[in-house]
């Protein structure tokens, strides 16, 4: 079964997004570079530019399209179905190379402390875990706002915090076993914390800048701001690999807030409204999502979204930003697949 007009159409919208923003963005399609930036948090903003084949094939000549993929995923039947079932992993097959793209579909909205500088999120147990990190100037003092904190999903209330320890700028978090590990930006320190307690544990110092983490099972997955994802042991935080993260050839940077699941690396591409999927066993993107649909109103351009967690229970992301007054719930819709 072939996607219909509307599916087709969404993916050519989703491609002439990418291109717009490239435009807005001074990118180079010289470079293949959708979009650079200097970013507070050291390194680029860059979010590949799909090559010309890739971008022919999203639009007019978008009949090559996967039939057995785009049936499976991307009819208006499906979405319906799966609006009101457990949603389906958030991994699919697909043909080498290819990249799917995929826009959020809300399910609820909770309230989310506009206090808080999002760095990290993660579900543990139906309830939701949050480091954030920041450093203020309320009054030309320098003022260090890290903390890891518990909250009720639904109310957005903060349940259980602790301070960072020292003046620290906090950045992820993520959960392995009974122990929480968040680490820093430039302070190169990565804190052990009981994930019942918040009992601080213990620390371990590493080179490099820290923006996000996440556990696969097996490794912890690291970004620092640049186009690498950085593979730890979860025991030592010992640096066991490293890989280049590109898609249709082109590195990606600003690789930001990250999410494991089933094989494959989700990260947030700072200072933009995309997040991407990853497979890291290649560095490839093969998923692309258009989150720009829960932009919020911002007062300062570092608003950005940052903060994605996978509910498995409810086969559910959880969504936000920097100091965003909603926290999402979403699914992540496919609107077609390139090749
Ligand atoms: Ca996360």
């Amino acid at each position: 079964m072939r996607p219909d007009h509307s599916v087709l159409s969404r993916l050519a919208a989703s491609a002439l997004a990418i291109a717009l923003f490239a435009t807005a963005c001074g990118g180079s399609s010289d470079t293949g570079l959708l979009a650079t930036a200097a970013t507070p948090e050291g390194g680029d903003i860059v979010l590949a530019q799909p090559t010309a084949d890739a971008a022919t094939d999203s639009g007019a000549t978008s009949q090559d399209v996967d039939t057995d993929t785009a049936d499976a995923t991307t009819t208006d039947d499906a979405a319906q179905t799966e609006a009101s079932d457990p949603g389906p992993t958030p991994t699919v097959a697909l043909p080498p190379g290819a990249i799917e793209f995929l826009r959020p579909e809300v399910i609820a909205t909770y309230p989310h402390d506009i206090t808080a500088y999002t760095q990290g999120l993660e579900v543990m147990d139906g309830q939701l875990l949050e480091s954030t990190g920041r450093q203020g100037h309320p009054d030309g003092d320098v003022v260090y706002e890290s903390d890891v904190r518990r909250i009720d999903i639904d109310t957005g209330e903060v349940v259980q915090r602790a301070d960072a320890p020292g003046t620290v700028f906090g950045e992820g978090l993520t959960r392995v076993g009974d122990e929480l590990i968040q680490i820093t930006w430039q302070d190169q320190r990565a804190f052990w914390w009981d994930a019942e307690t918040f009992e601080f544990l213990r620390e371990v110092s590493y080179e490099g800048q820290g923006w996000g983490l996440c556990y696969d099972g097996d490794r912890l997955v690291m970004t620092d701001g640049s186009e690498n994802l950085y593979f730890r042991d979860p025991a030592t935080f010992e640096l066991i690999g490293r890989i280049s993260v590109t898609q249709s050839g082109t590195p990606i940077a600003s690789l930001n807030e990250l999410e494991c699941i089933d094989g494959k690396v989700w990260a947030n591409v700072y200072r933009t409204d995309f997040i991407v999927r990853i497979d890291p066993e290649t560095g490839f993107v093969d998923g692309i999502v258009d989150a720009s649909a829960l932009e919020q109103p911002r007062v300062t351009p570092t608003e950005v979204l940052n903060g994605i967690a996978w509910d498995a229970e409810t086969a559910t992301w959880l969504v936000t930003g920097k100091f965003w007054p909603t926290m999402y719930r979403v699914r992540f819709i496919s609107d077609g697949v390139t090749n």
